[in-house]
């Protein structure tokens, strides 16, 4: 008897904050990309891949669907319409506590459906209403349901909680009706398809989101420009430069004698220990960059193209 293997891509979009990193963090099993509680968290495509005997699921974590004029912004939307491009399946996720979907739904929706149109073949989808854990009784998510249902055409859907990880079986039962029969891409390892620095400078991305508001950590990047074995060689010394766009951002980052820079530096520093499982000596500097955001060469620097 030969034994098939199946691989295929799942595509995770939506508008922005609706939990699709959260879910995809879930689904995989463990933290692929960063969450916060501020939107346009993603700012690229990031593969969580999840391998179970001969069935390789390949998720693919996106920015929100939503429209920007920045090219940052537009970079991102790049992002999430080469993740539809090619994926076997689509997971169109929103959020359930808004009982109903807003504008920014109907934009994702759009922008969804005219990126199907450039297939020859639309692949399913499925919708995934999360944070349905805000919810008590459950007998409250069928009007809600009905609701979303009116967005688009789904093949089914799932009311899930990716936070607390509540009814993600049958979403993912229905996922595997849909990975086609084909090679693995990825080693069945755990190793994450996604560069060392790229996940440091995530972290501290991270931080500084959940940190610093309003629209400072929107003008925020981290890149690690940096890493080699410290003084003691079973130390990493890693030096971190987060690029901000105006002085003033700057300002806020680094704090009343440099306090706030040293919150963000301690938990990072902790998370990267955990990941490399060694000790890590974490030099972060802040740096103004004015219109980052605007400009190719940076977005290619801090690898989000
Ligand atoms: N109550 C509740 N909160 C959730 C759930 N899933 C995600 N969240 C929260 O929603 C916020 C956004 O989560 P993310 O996973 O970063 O959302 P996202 O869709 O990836 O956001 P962007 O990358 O910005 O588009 C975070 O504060 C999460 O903790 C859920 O099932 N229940
Ligand atoms: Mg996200």
């Amino acid at each position: 008897m030969t034994s098939s293997t199946k691989c295929g891509f799942a595509a995770v979009v939506g508008k922005p904050n609706v939990g699709k990193s959260t879910l995809v963090n879930q689904l995989v099993g463990r933290k692929v990309g960063i969450t916060s509680p501020k939107p346009q968290t993603t700012r690229k495509r990031i593969l969580g891949v999840k391998t179970k005997g001969n069935i390789q699921i390949i998720f693919v974590d996106t920015p929100g669907l939503t429209l920007s004029r920045t090219l940052l912004g537009r970079t991102m939307l790049n992002q999430s319409k080469e993740a539809l491009s090619d994926c076997d399946l689509a997971l169109f996720v929103a959020d359930a506590s808004g009982f109903a979907p807003d504008r920014e739904d109907r934009i994702a929706w759009r922008i969804f459906a005219s990126e199907m149109k450039f297939r020859a073949a639309a692949p399913p989808i499925y919708l995934v209403l999360n944070k349905a854990d805000k919810f008590k009784d459950k007998k409250e998510l069928l009007p809600i349901i009905k609701n979303f249902s009116t967005l688009g055409t789904f093949q089914d859907v799932f009311p899930v909680s990716a936070l607390k990880g509540e009814n993600l079986e049958p979403l993912e039962n229905a996922i595997l009706k849909y990975i086609p029969e084909s090679p693995h891409y990825f080693p069945s390892s755990e190793q994450e398809p996604q560069e060392e620095r790229v996940r440091i400078s995530e972290i501290i991305r991270e931080k500084i989101l959940f940190l610093v508001h309003q629209e400072v950590p929107h003008g925020a990047a981290a890149a690690v420009e940096e890493m080699r074995p410290g003084k003691n060689p079973e130390t990493l010394y890693i030096k971190g430069t987060i690029f901000v766009q105006k002085e003033s951002h700057k300002g806020i980052l680094v704090g009343k004698d440099g306090k706030m820079l040293k919150k963000i530096g301690t938990l990072a520093r902790k998370e990267i220990e955990f990941e490399l499982k060694k000790p890590v000596y974490l030099d972060l500097w802040v740096k103004v960059k004015a219109e980052w955001q605007e400009r190719e060469e940076m977005l290619r620097y801090l690898g989000y193209v």
